[in-house]
């Protein structure tokens, strides 16, 4: 049970020199899958620092000029995905002008595989690949490659569902979880600002009282965004912290409550009790409570993200999915793996640590990303 603690490090040692843009990304992941027992040493600086608005974008990289300059959303997704190995091994497969054979399916198979894409996604996709292949379905790679774009936009649609604030659910109730260091804390903190942006009154429950720096740092965001944040201090309860702030949110009419939650406790199955008390206590107050559970996973964990889906949705149930981190070291394929394993919705990805990098999920502009249909024509210039 409860695997994913532990694997971390030989996943991240098979990733080498793939830079994330944060140092301390990796530092909060040792302390994710960390033992039982120990507790975090340190804490993410993020704080409001993180949630200054977006910088001006950067000009495509220049070993890959962006093809296609006049799409500004689209653009940024390339930019924020261009590092990605599924953009790198996929795309320099295609770039070399293959032949259409089935030495090309071996080798995009293998090149899936080593982008997390998973086991049953790359064996769906290259079986469809090749029964079209036989059947003379593609004149050549490109037509496969066209193909391909399309199979894996069709893989992710069913799984973009954007979450939407239902008025009558007054405070909507939004549950952050996942283990450590995935991001939770710095996506509340996006989140927040993008429902005070739509008009939502938004309050924040500080409810992984397990690490004190936690607490501050959701304290931080909320002060100097107005928005207020029911805390009680580190080695509270982190459920009558919950309830606390569902009362509060209630008496002044708030229209979102978002609560953080522990990434580890001092047992794996401490987590998940945890977890499933809070949602008793807040069944109290409003038995549709929480409205929304959202399971962030970080983007760069590969293949073990689907084991903490898994888990979290079996324990406490899971409404949405949230993936950070994918502009860093991703491999960019476990979103694929996730979509196929479990169908649930994706709400939000996460390309980058400011505000504006939280986006809704767009299956076609993520796919374009990670290959551009003109993949070869850019790699090649
Ligand atoms: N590059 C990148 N970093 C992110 C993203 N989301 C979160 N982070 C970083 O991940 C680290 C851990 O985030 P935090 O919110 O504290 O994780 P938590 O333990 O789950 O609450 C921080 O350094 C964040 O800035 C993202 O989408 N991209
Ligand atoms: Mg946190």
């Amino acid at each position: 049970m409860f695997k994913f603690w532990k694997k971390k490090t030989g996943e991240e040692s098979r990733d080498p020199g793939l830079a994330t843009g944060n140092p301390e990304n990796h530092e909060e992941h040792a302390d994710a899958f960390a033992p039982e027992g120990i507790p975090a040493s340190h804490d993410a600086p993020a704080t409001a620092a993180d949630m200054q608005p977006e910088p001006a974008a950067a000009a495509a990289s220049p070993d890959r000029p962006d093809p296609n300059p006049a799409v500004p959303t689209k653009r940024s997704w390339r930019e924020r995905l261009a590092g990605s190995i599924f953009h790198r091994n996929i795309g320099s497969l295609f770039a070399r002008k293959p032949r259409l054979d089935e030495a090309l399916l071996d080798e995009l198979e293998t090149a899936l595989l080593g982008a997390d894409v998973g086991v049953t996604a790359t064996t769906t996709l290259v079986d469809d690949l090749r029964k079209r292949m036989n059947k003379r379905e593609f004149a050549d790679a490109d037509a496969l490659l066209a193909a391909l774009r399309a199979d894996l936009v069709a893989l992710l649609q069913p799984v973009a569902q954007p979450l939407r604030i239902d008025a009558a659910q007054k405070p909507f109730v939004i549950l952050m979880v996942g283990v450590n260091g995935v991001g939770k804390t710095t996506t509340i903190g996006k989140l927040a600002r993008r429902f005070q942006t739509q008009g939502h009154g938004v309050a924040l429950a500080a409810g992984d009282t397990f690490r004190a720096a936690a607490v501050e740092q959701l304290k931080t965001w909320g002060e100097r965004n107005g928005v207020p944040v029911v805390a009680q201090g580190s080695g509270a309860d982190s459920a009558s912290v919950i309830f606390d702030a569902l009362q509060s949110a209630r008496s002044k009419q708030l229209d979102v409550l978002i609560a953080d939650t522990a990434g580890r406790l001092h047992t794996q199955s401490g987590l998940m009790d945890e977890l499933a008390k809070i949602r008793r206590v807040l069944a109290k107050l409003d038995a549709e409570a929480p409205h929304e559970v959202l399971l962030v996973i970080d983007g760069t964990t590969g293949q073990n993200a689907v084991n903490q889906t898994r888990q979290f949705r079996a324990a406490i149930g899971v409404t949405g999915l949230v993936v950070t981190k994918l502009d860093g070291s991703a491999k960019g394929g476990v979103v694929f793996a996730l979509a196929r394993e479990f169908g649930l919705p994706i709400r939000y990805v996460g390309l980058g640590e400011t505000a504006d990098d939280l986006r809704e999920f767009e299956p076609a502009a993520f796919v374009d990303a990670l290959l551009p249909e003109n993949i070869g024509l850019s790699a090649e210039s």
